[in-house]
């Protein structure tokens, strides 16, 4: 990825929320202070990057203001640049996404897409920093009402090169543009296993660097859940089988991974690069990212 460190094996990125009411990590890294060590432990735990985000994204939440995002994000970013992170910033605006970058960002994650913010296309064109472009039908207040879908794979790729191409013709240099499938973005749980079933298909028809943000998501929950009608076992309790998404997204050829525990993540992305280089010796075995026969 242009503009980024290479890595020789999936990428994984850690995940600070500023925010009180992450449906994952419930706020716990609201303060700057608290934010930047924890970006810290994040790369001594084996994070390669980290994602810093102000503004809540789950279902049904209610937007920030512009003011209240800056104040969440700038300082945790300039923390983590000043001690060499890899940072990324998670937002759909374009203002903190020009500020952030002055900051320190390295690349602009933006869930919208584009989308939200007309913005957004220009102002990454221009700062010529890595864009995540990912899958979004909408505000995150009712999302949960777009996951109306009759071919889910097919027309994710569909809306994604859509959201590419404007980029494209907004300044952004493709090889800067990442695509992200948005797991839990107006979908619902079989529509992400569906997505991450088809992973390798979306890194050969999208032919961009993908990432894949699996991370204490719903449809774990469910898939975690003892019975179709059981409660889901809560978002902290479902970091295993967030790093078993990590394994099998590196094994699919995945760019880069993100995940609020990275250790685990760390070790399946390498599990994953170790048996690469194995079959990579085996004639006969296929090679990473390649549909099964
Ligand atoms: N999901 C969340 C936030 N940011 N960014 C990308 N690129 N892809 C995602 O799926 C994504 C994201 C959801 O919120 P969380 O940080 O609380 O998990």
């Amino acid at each position: 990825m242009a503009g980024l460190p290479e890595w020789d094996r999936c990428a994984v990125m850690g995940v600070v929320n500023v925010t009180p009411d992450s449906f994952s990590d419930g706020g716990r890294w609201f303060d700057t202070e608290t934010a930047v060590k924890h970006g810290l432990d994040l790369v001594a735990q084996g994070a390669d990057l980290v994602d810093v985000g102000g503004e809540s994204t789950r279902p049904g939440a209610a937007r920030v203001s512009e003011e209240e995002e800056l104040r969440r994000v700038l300082p945790v970013v300039r923390g983590l640049a000043g001690e060499g992170v890899v940072v990324s910033v998670d937002t759909m605006r374009s203002s903190v996404a020009a500020r952030a970058v002055e900051a320190g960002a390295v690349l602009v994650n933006d869930v919208s897409g584009g989308l939200a913010d007309p913005g957004m296309v220009p102002v990454v064109a221009e700062a010529r920093v890595p864009f995540v472009v990912m899958h979004w039908r909408g505000q995150s207040i009712d999302m949960n009402n777009r996951a109306v879908y009759t071919d889910v794979v097919g027309e994710v790729i569909g809306e994604l090169t859509d959201s590419v191409r404007r980029a494209v013709d907004g300044g952004i240099a493709p090889e800067h543009i990442v695509v992200d499938p948005g797991l839990g973005f107006a979908k619902r749980a079989e529509h992400d296993l569906a997505l991450v079933a088809a992973l390798s298909r979306l890194r050969a028809e999208l032919a961009r660097p993908l990432l894949v943000a699996a991370s204490r998501k719903r449809f774990l929950g469910r898939v975690l859940a003892d019975a179709a009608d059981a409660a889901p076992p809560p978002a902290r309790e479902r970091d295993a089988a967030t790093a078993a998404v990590s394994a099998l997204a590196a094994r699919e050829g995945a760019w880069a991974v993100r995940v609020h525990e990275v250790r685990a993540s760390a070790d399946a992305v390498r599990v994953a690069r170790a048996v690469e280089s194995a079959a990579e010796a085996l004639p006969g075995i296929r090679p990473v990212g390649e549909a099964p026969r």
